[in-house]
């Protein structure tokens, strides 16, 4: 009778785990981009075959550990040392199994590094310790650090409550700014050591290395604010370098373009007399001779 309630328990508890897993904040994001949930259901269709392994080799291996035991006068057969057939069915057998998981994750890896058909394209400069990111063709470029709050609460004495402060570590001044279901390709590099640039939700993880460029791509379907981080060891602040991804809606995002472009001309603007100053300034005397 206890067992039966015992049985009936476990097997409630079993029931549940596939859904506690599928959305556990243990378990990697869902995401809101097609590629993160195929990488998702492609994780957890792992996930479960490995699951399903272990229960039949652990199963037959404490089955047999208990039902052969020495004390029952069990005694190891001496005379099967070799097996043609079983070699065979063992080698068979896994290599169907990688050969099942490696169709449907080849398919989505080619899809991953399409980047054809991009409707905007930002160049992702990586430095020690802060990104740039360069709206190639609309003229917008900025960087993007650590926002002040988190920058000083980190230090040391700060006496600042961590726990206190909104986001930590995980904010920055300026957020990659995009607009909600569009291709957006990304070419990524380094300006002096390999950095990475990584949000969990669109799936994209992808190294920022100097004299390389790298290509990647999102296309998110949720407006929201998503957060990453440099997942490439890259020095002393490498933990001080997040990501923030703003997904606006297309309308919002053309009105947050157009600003910042205004803003840029309006800098450029500003910056043009000294420029000019600085380009019909006769070189020195010893300049010119050197030449
Ligand atoms: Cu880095």
């Amino acid at each position: 009778m206890l067992n039966r309630k015992f049985a009936s328990v476990l097997g409630g508890l079993l029931a549940a785990v596939p859904a506690f897993a599928y959305e556990s904040s243990y378990n990697m994001p869902v995401g809101v981009t097609p590629i993160s949930r195929e990488v998702h259901g492609l994780h957890m269709l792992i996930f479960w075959v490995c699951v399903a392994i272990a229960v039949v080799v652990f199963g037959a291996m404490i089955y047999s550990i208990w039902k052969f035991r020495k004390s029952t006068g069990a005694v190891a057969d001496q005379t099967l040392t070799h097996s043609t057939q079983v070699e065979v069915v063992w080698t068979v057998i896994p290599v169907l199994i990688l050969i099942s998981m490696a169709i449907p994750a080849a398919k989505t890896l080619v899809k991953m590094e399409d980047t054809r058909n991009a409707e905007l394209t930002v160049k992702v400069i990586g430095y020690q310790w802060k990104w740039q990111y360069d709206y190639l063709g609309k003229g917008v470029a900025f960087f993007s650090t650590l926002s002040a709050e988190s920058n000083q609460a980190r230090q040391l004495d700060s006496g600042v409550d961590v726990t206190q402060v909104k986001d930590y570590l995980l904010d920055v001044d300026h957020p990659l700014v995009v607009p909600v279901d569009t291709k957006v390709r990304l070419l990524l590099t380094g300006n002096d050591v390999i950095h990475s640039w990584w949000v969990p939700d669109f799936a994209v993880k992808k190294d920022a290395i100097p004299g390389f460029i790298n290509e990647a791509w999102f296309k998110a379907e949720k407006i929201g604010r998503y957060t990453g981080q440099c997942a490439e060891l890259c020095g002393r602040d490498h933990g001080f370098m997040p990501i923030v991804v703003q997904v606006l809606s297309k309308e919002a995002f053309a009105t947050w373009l157009a600003a910042q472009q205004e803003a840029a001309k309006a800098a450029a603007a500003a910056a043009q007399p000294a420029a000019t100053t600085a380009m019909t300034t006769p070189a020195p005397a010893s300049a010119a001779a050197a030449l």
